[in-house]
Parts: structure tokens; sequence; C-alpha cells
């Protein structure tokens, strides 16, 4: 079994042991899963390159591991339990055995629409337990899943089914949030329209049941093709380092990268970091409220804790509705043991004050988790005061898409928490603060570039089909580290507070947005000549997205900001629609024609009195005009 970190002491010593012998370390860990073939090699690698490789040669399965292996004494033990949009409806449960039944027969009928090993099938579908069990059904027949956040627009998915040359869709009729239903099939109709001739297949999972456009050619109904298929699939024979997973995200430049991960490394590491982070007792019910469409929800709502062979909380809708109690209503209804959710999450549901979460039961809450952006003061002790009752500890846990699982958090009962601070790094995480030259800052009390010196286990392997951008973005700031994008600083006791992305790469309700890919679509707007996006403090999202405009032959009104935030809907989705649009006649830029996002950042955050020296801009008169028209 996994190992399960018991107490202080016992963290420092692994700790030590996977700094000191990481192969070894991991080794252990690795042997506690089933291989159908042993690797002959823990881990080989080179950040140059960078070429990393983890349990070579070994063959395995992860739904084996997810699944099969717990039937012995799991068989009758809720794996998913899926509570739905409308709490009027019943809670499905999935057992174990069921959960294997569900899983084989859309694996065999995936096999029967044609899909391969090693072919990419695109999701775009709200939280259905659906959704788990065709990504699962993917990786047991060694097809590589892409979940599309079904928040995305056409474009946005358009552009990931072409960069994964996806071979199927599989998608929902309707999306049901809260009291609205929304058309999700009509969305991959127009991203087929505009894309997508790499599909063969869009298998259409009934949800609502409306009326939907047909496209008899390629159109398939999930009923039809999966609900008769065989409760046995055989789990197929994969290499470790085979792909399991592409999960598109924001980088500073260009089009959302492909992050690829493999199978032997990221099982191995979901399932420790999940054990250990949340303390996960057998019997225990955890809920993690992400979307599967995010990092978090593949890692620690589907493979962990399936790996752990736990009961895993899927929720349908959203903390809103029918009211904003609904969070504290389903912890209180299914017992709720370990509740993770994100810090923008936390602060929407502060402002609608404390008789909320009062009127609920929410003593079975052993553990609190935080993810996605820098957690505030206030938050974190509202979480823990009104949602722990003082006697949950919370684990603030660092991580991205890119390293796979959590890399830097608290452990619940067995290290300390501080407000803020995402405090110690797992087992086999050597995290280091660097300064801008690259030199390791190796004092505690500084503040520097946040890396990782030696490869963890689910570390990314490569960006889909663009591998020098994998090595130019992550490994070539600094040479011999993997660079987080991050900023940190290191208390005197050696805990990390992370501070936010260093990188033109802002947090917005804990969506990863790069700001460039905002501002191409700003420019998509025919009366737009160029455009600038930076984030600025926002009280409930983190950062909100504040656009500078310069524009030509329209009135500079608010149906002009309509019509660009209709552009930017179109082009990615309602997430990335500015909150304030500035309309100028420049934007400060250097004598390179850089512009300057210090100057940008400092205005829209209200705190212009500080913009330091600006003569040495090509235009600094700009400045003064930004100045008057901010959006403060
Ligand atoms: C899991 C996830 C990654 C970026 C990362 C950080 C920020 C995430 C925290 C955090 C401060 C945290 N993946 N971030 N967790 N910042 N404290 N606990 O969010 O790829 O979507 O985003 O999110 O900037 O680089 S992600």
């Amino acid at each position: 079994m996994t190992t399960q970190i018991r107490d202080l002491d016992h963290y420092k010593e692994l700790y030590r042991q996977s700094v000191e012998s990481p192969e070894q370390f991991w080794d252990k860990e690795a042997k506690t899963f089933t291989w159908f073939k042993a690797y002959d090699e823990v881990c080989t690698w080179d950040f140059e390159k960078p070429a990393v490789k983890w349990f070579l040669n070994g063959k395995m399965n992860i739904t084996y591991n997810c699944i099969d292996r717990h039937l012995a004494d799991k068989a009758d033990q809720v794996a998913i339990l899926w509570e739905p949009n409308d709490p009027k409806d019943e809670a499905v449960r999935y057992t174990y055995q069921e959960l294997h039944d569900e899983v084989c027969k859309c694996a065999n009928g995936l096999k029967a629409l044609g899909i391969e090993k090693g072919d990419r099938v695109v999701f775009y579908m709200p939280m259905v337990a659906e959704l788990a069990i065709a990504v699962l059904a993917c990786a047991r027949i060694g097809a590589v899943h892409s979940v599309v956040f079904a928040g995305f627009s056409a474009q946005a998915l358009a552009d990931r089914v072409d960069d994964a040359k996806a071979k199927m869709i599989i998608c929902s009729d309707f999306n049901k949030r809260g009291a609205k239903n929304i058309a999700v099939k009509e969305v991959v109709d127009q991203a087929m329209n505009i894309g997508c001739k790499s599909v063969e297949t869009v298998l259409v999972h009934q949800n609502t049941g409306a009326e939907v456009t047909w496209n008899t050619e390629k159109d398939k109904w999930w009923h039809k093709e999966i609900n008769h298929q065989s409760t046995i699939c055989a789990p197929e024979e994969m290499d470790a380092e085979d792909m399991l997973f592409i999960l598109y995200t924001s980088g500073s430049t260009g089009k959302p990268k492909g992050v690829v991960h493999t199978c032997g490394g990221y099982m191995v590491y979901t399932c420790f970091t999940f054990k250990n982070v949340f303390q996960y007792q057998p019997g225990d019910i955890y809920w993690c409220t992400a979307d599967i469409g995010w990092i978090t929800g593949h890692s620690y709502i589907v493979y962990g804790p399936l790996l752990a062979g736990a009961t895993t909380l899927m929720f349908e809708g959203v903390p809103t509705f029918p009211d904003a109690g609904r969070f504290w209503e389903i912890c209180e209804k299914h017992k709720v043991n370990q509740f993770y959710t994100a810090p923008t999450a936390i602060r929407a549901l502060m402002a609608c004050g404390d008789d909320i979460p009062n009127k609920y039961d929410l003593s079975s809450i052993k553990v609190l988790g935080s993810v996605g952006e820098p957690i505030n003061e206030e938050a974190w002790h509202w979480y823990d005061k009104k949602i722990g009752k003082g006697n949950a500890p919370i684990v603030d846990t660092w991580w991205q898409t890119e390293t796979g699982g959590i890399m830097i958090t608290p452990l619940p009962g067995i290290t300390d928490t501080k407000p803020t601070f995402a405090s110690y790094p797992m087992p086999g995480i050597q995290a280091v603060l660097v300064n801008s030259e690259g030199q390791e800052l190796k004092e505690n009390n500084v503040e520097g570039l946040l890396c990782i010196k030696h490869p963890w286990p689910s570390i990314l392997r490569t960006t889909y089909g663009d591998h020098e951008r994998c090595r130019q973005v992550y490994f070539s700031p600094f040479k011999g580290m993997y660079f987080t994008g991050d900023g940190a600083r290191r208390d005197e006791d050696g805990r990390i507070r992370v501070i936010g992305r260093v990188d033109d790469v802002i947090n917005v309700s804990g969506h990863r947005m790069g700001t460039a890919e905002v501002e191409n679509a700003i420019n998509e707007h025919p009366q737009v000549i160029e455009s600038a996006v930076v984030g600025y403090p926002h009280e409930i999202k983190g950062q909100g997205i504040y656009a500078y405009v310069i524009s030509q032959g329209k009135a500079l009104d608010d149906a002009f900001r309509k019509e660009i935030s209709d552009v930017v809907r179109r082009e990615i989705g309602p997430i990335a629609k500015p909150d304030k649009i500035q309309f100028v006649t420049g934007l400060p830029k250097t004598r390179s024609g850089k512009i300057m996002r210090r100057i940008l950042r400092k205005i829209a955050s209200n705190d212009a009195a500080n913009l330091g020296d600006v003569s040495t801009l090509l235009n600094p008169d700009v400045v003064e005009e930004l100045k008057k028209s901010a959006l403060v």
C-alpha cells in the first residue's frame, strides 16, 4: 500500500530519504501498484533536452490500479458518489464493481467506434459521472484523453481539437448549471464547422434529453453505442511512459499548450499525494469541487482518489444553486470528511455571510483544502473558523497543470499551518528559490523565483507537438531546473508562500489565462488597433482582467465595450471577458517597442502614485492620459 505519513518525524525521515536517494524512495512507492511487467529502471533524466522517464519499460494500466485492483476487497464500496445539479434529484452511487462495469462498457463502445491505442479523444462535457467513466474508458484502451472545460468557446474547443488531431469528441446534449440548461452539443457543432477535420465521431451523452441538431454522418448517441456493450474489457498493456492525457493550459505567449502526462509516474505521484495531503482513511467521503476540465479534477477527483481506493464525490452543479448554502448542504448530507476547493469560491461564499454555513452540520469535515491561487488571509481565517470550526487543518496546496500533482502543502495534523503559506514540499520535491541569474537563494527570509531541482514522477514530459516550446518555457530559464513561472517567499522557518506568477499569466477565479491570449481575442474586433491586458487585484476573483484598448472609428462607449466582450466570449469563453476596458490613444512603450506592462499593472491596480521613472519611455506623455482616464 502507498505509504501514509504518520507524524512529523516520519515526514522528515521520508523527505530526507527522497532527496538522498530519490530512485529508492519512488521505487518503494511504485512497487505498491500492480505492474503487468516490472520496470527495469526507476528514473532517467536530462533537463537540457528535456527528457525525463520514470519506471522504464514497466507495463501497466492505470485503470487496473484505479478499479480492478480494488475489486477483491472493495467491490461494494462506493467509488464515485455523484451529486446532481438539482438537490431534488437523487444522488447516484457507483460502487467499484459498478464503476468497473461502466468503464468496460464504455471502453468496448469506444473500440467499436474505431478508437485505438494512441488515438486522441477530446471531451466537452459537464460534471456528469459519464465524464469520469469515459475518461477512464480511454485510459483502459490506451486512448489519450484531452478534457476541455465546457465553459470554453467553440473556437477554443476547435483550436484544442485541431492541435491534438483528435479522432473523437465526447460531449453531452446540454449542461445543467443551476436553473439554466446550456447547449453544449451546439458548441461542438460550431467547433466542427470551424475546424475539427480530424474528428470522425461525435459521441453524445443524453443529459437532459432536449432536442439537438443531428449530423447523421458523424453523431452517435452514447446510449445506443455503449449501453449494450459487455462489462468485460481487458485493460490495454501500457508502457509507463505511454501518453495518458493532454491537458491544455495557458502560457505567457501564444496559444494554450498541451501539457502531456504519461501513465506510470502520474499514477504513482497522484496516489501518493492524495493519500497524504488529505490523510484519507478507509470509509472517508472525500470531495473536490473542481471541474474535471482542469488538472485538479483529473488528479484529485478521478485518478488520485480512485487509485487510493477512496470514495470520491463528484458534483454536477454550482455553489450558488439553489442558494449559496449548496456546498455546505452537500457536506452535511454526505458527511464529507475532506473538502477541497478554490479561494475564489471561499471568498464568494464568505461574502454571502456566516448565517448560511451556520445552518449546516459541518462536523464531519476533518481536512480543508485550497488550490488554484494564493489564498488571502481573510479568506483563510473564515474558512478555518466558519467551515472547519478551528478543528480542520487547511492544506493550502500549491501545484500546476505541469506538475501533475500537489507539490507544496502542509500535511494535516503532521506539519503546522500558517495562513497564506503553502508551507512545505512533499517528499520527492526539491523546491528552491533562485534570483534572476539563477543563483540559488539558500537562506531563509528571502524572496525569489520558484524552481524544482530534481524530477518527480508526474512532471510534464512535453508540450504536445512542440517539444521545443516545453524546453524553452520550463527548462531553459534556469539550467538544470524546472521553472514554475511563480514567485515565492520563504519565511524564517523555511515555509514557502507562493506569491503569484512572474510572467504574463493571470489567475482569474482560479482559471489560468495568458494576457496575450485575451489580447489576441480583443484584437479580433475590426475596430481595435491594439490592446494590452493586465491583471489587477479583485476582491472575489483574486485577479480581474483589465484591458487597455486603442481603437479607430468607433464611439468609445459601453456598447463598444460590450462588442469587445462578446468577441472575447466567442474566441475564448465567458471566463476571459474583461472586467474593465479603458480606451486609450497609446500604450507606454520602450524604445524597442515593448509594452511596459509594469506601468499598466500599477495604473490598473490603483497604484499610479508608485510608477517610478517613466522618462525612458518612447512616449512618456501617454502615462498622464492613462492615469487620468483609469477605471479605478
Ligand atoms: C492546480 C492549478 C497553476 C498556477 C500556479 C500558481 C497558481 C495554484 C496555488 C497557486 C498560490 C496556491 N493548476 N496556484 N495553487 N498560487 N498558492 N496554493 O491551479 O495550472 O491551473 O495553475 O496557479 O500561480 O503556477 S494551474
